[in-house]
């Protein structure tokens, strides 16, 4: 097994700033050494560098359009790169607008996906559902077929090709999703594993539905977006929305190990990490949604 890491320090799909500084900071928390100890073959293909955009005006509420559209693209030519060597993907963020070029590069190089969303949020509003105008909060709608006919037209996004069904994905550790992604959720009958279930039915039973519900049809190589506001803030209060309630620091791990033992991950996100001055803030909630 070898992992291919691309580090993409990228924050515009939401507001603050510091989650650009995550790649830098998953690395020099040890991520590779702990990929070898376990015997995985790492190759690190460095951190992407983005154009900066001078005339970006937001397109009604949506920001930095074309700055998420080209970022996006690159990324998704440097997963294909990755995938073509031969390495499981392993996209270090950056806000999670990246699973749009992450997610996007995997399907390209490998053809059609499973997706593991593990969140706080579902980030499948549209950008005609979004309150925020933040694309952080609906990447999964750019790239579903199913919501293709809902999402207009939008400078530098229209190289994007859908490419995940709804039946193909599965959300664990929502507790902070918004009317317009509920509805879509119903709508499409989309797999979802609340925190709620996650307490109902303990982390090893979700995940044993999960690897069923995927796995039931077609066994599809899967891609495994983390975001780290899954977890409970109190162990991971260094991002931009922490929501309390999550994930244990064991249930978050645990959800990775099982993934890992189907032997079908072949792509991974880590995301919305930012810098630790925001570990002030927790409890903070006024800067919420903003
Ligand atoms: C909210 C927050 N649902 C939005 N989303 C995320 O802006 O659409 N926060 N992803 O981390
Ligand atoms: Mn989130
Ligand atoms: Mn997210
Ligand atoms: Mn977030």
């Amino acid at each position: 097994r070898s992992a291919g890491i691309v580090g993409a320090p990228f924050s515009k799909g939401q507001p603050k700033g510091g989650v650009e500084t995550g790649p830098d900071r998953i690395r020099a928390a040890g991520l590779l050494h702990r990929l070898k100890e376990q015997g995985c073959a790492v190759k690190d293909y460095g951190n992407l560098t983005f154009e900066e955009l001078v005339d970006d005006k937001p397109i009604g509420l949506l920001k930095n359009v074309r700055a998420v559209g080209g970022a996006n693209r690159r990324l998704s030519e440097a997963v294909q790169a990755v995938k073509k060597d031969g390495h499981t993907s392993v996209m270090l963020g950056g806000d999670h607008s990246l699973a749009i070029g992450s997610i996007h590069g995997h399907s390209a190089a490998v053809g059609e996906l499973s997706v593991l969303w593990v969140d706080a949020h579902a980030d499948i509003n549209t950008p005609l559902t979004s309150n925020t105008g933040n694309i952080h909060g609906q990447p999964m709608s750019y790239l579903l077929h199913e919501l293709q006919s809902k999402v207009p037209v939008l400078p530098h996004f229209s190289w994007i090709k859908p490419c995940v069904w709804a039946k193909d994905l599965v959300y664990i550790g929502l507790r902070d999703v918004d009317p317009g992604e509920h509805y879509i959720l119903k709508l499409l009958g989309v797999k979802v594993f609340s925190m709620s279930e996650v307490d109902q039915l303990g982390v090893a039973r979700v995940m044993e539905e999960t690897c069923d519900y995927l796995s039931a049809k077609a066994k599809k190589p899967i891609h495994l977006s983390y975001d780290i506001d899954a977890i409970d803030p109190s162990v991971t209060p260094a991002t931009g929305t922490p929501v309390a309630g999550g994930l244990s620091y064991r249930e978050g791990l645990y959800i990775t190990e099982h993934i890992c033992q189907t032997g079908l991950l072949s792509g991974v996100d880590m995301v919305e990490k930012c810098t630790e001055e925001r570990e002030k803030h927790v409890g903070d909630k006024s800067d919420r949604g903003s």
